[in-house]
């Protein structure tokens, strides 16, 4: 992966450029009239979204990993063909997708200014030996006054496979005493800190302790309630019936390396996504897409 040939064939002047994070982690910089954003082409992660007047939408861990073979801690991790711990522990957390290098196929300025970015990735050996079926991922990604993000997965299979994924998003918040998760009340959740027992939001989501919870049935607009910053992100999903509620706090964040010390305070995972019961089942040349557009908003435009 060479960010000097992706640049002769991809760069736009004045919009987009591609260099290295670390020798052969090509980054995808973009800045055009609305934002600026980056995406690293290894894991096609979206890594930051900073709307022109506004502070980064996205966390990035200020030790985060830019190596091959691991997810970059923050931004939105791809996660897929499965999302979560696999029943054979020897396989890796989360899928596969996250932890490879895709290939950049398009870039391309559109008609009311917006960076439209295209990356893709196929089933190869190694995936085999991970998953034995041939398919294909596509991510579109527009940065514009929002960012949109499409994930398209193609079954290229002769077999029905049975997914999950989440477009593991982590924002930036300005303390989590502050933050608030609204949209959810009165869904049924799976605490994956209480043994999967189940239970119903009651109200927004706020944060005092470490929190990991799969909400199901959950299609509509979701919010996080910035208090600080006195702002909201939107969060408008597609091809999604559930969604991951997280944030380590203390004890599980010290614990990981690539998660800098404090950093639980100015984060928030809501994740979009297809998991726990919303399983994507797909016939053989069938396809499923799973979005997400997520936008800033002044708290007091949102709460109207
Ligand atoms: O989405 C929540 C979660 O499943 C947590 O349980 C935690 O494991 C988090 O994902 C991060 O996982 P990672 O493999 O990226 O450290």
């Amino acid at each position: 992966m060479n960010s000097i040939s992706l640049n002769e064939k991809f760069a736009i002047s004045g919009f987009v450029s591609i260099a290295d994070a670390s020798p052969g982690y090509p980054i995808i910089q973009i800045s055009n009239s609305h934002a600026s954003a980056s995406i690293s082409v290894h894991g096609a992660q979206v890594l930051s979204f900073q709307p022109k007047g506004e502070e980064d939408l996205l966390w990035v861990s200020k030790t985060a990993v830019f190596a091959e073979g691991k997810s970059v801690r923050g931004g939105i991790p791809i996660c897929w063909p499965w999302f979560g711990t696999h029943p054979d522990a020897e396989m890796p957390a989360h899928g596969f997708a996250r932890n490879r290098f895709w290939q950049l196929t398009a870039v391309q300025q559109d008609e009311h200014g917006s960076t439209e970015v295209m990356l893709c990735l196929e089933d190869d050996e190694a995936s085999r030996l991970l998953w034995p079926h041939a398919f294909e991922l596509q991510l579109r990604v527009s940065v514009g006054k929002v960012l949109s993000l499409e994930l398209t997965m193609v079954n290229s299979s002769k077999e029905v496979v049975d997914l999950t994924a989440a477009l593991h998003s982590y924002f930036n918040v300005g303390d989590i005493a502050g933050a608030a998760v609204r949209g959810l009340d009165g869904a049924e959740y799976i605490d994956a800190l209480q043994d999967s027992r189940r239970f119903i939001q009651l109200g927004d989501v706020r944060f005092d302790a470490e929190l990991d919870r799969i909400y199901q049935q959950t299609a509509g607009d979701e919010f996080i309630d910035d208090d600080l910053r006195g702002r909201s992100i939107r969060l408008q999903k597609s091809g999604s019936n559930s969604t991951v509620v997280w944030n380590p706090w203390i004890a599980k964040s010290s614990r990981m390396d690539d998660f800098e010390e404090g950093g639980y305070r100015r984060m928030v995972c809501v994740e979009t996504g297809n998991m726990g019961e919303d399983v994507v089942r797909l016939e053989p040349d069938a396809a499923h897409t799973l979005g997400v557009t997520i936008s800033a908003e002044s708290a007091r435009a949102a709460s109207v």
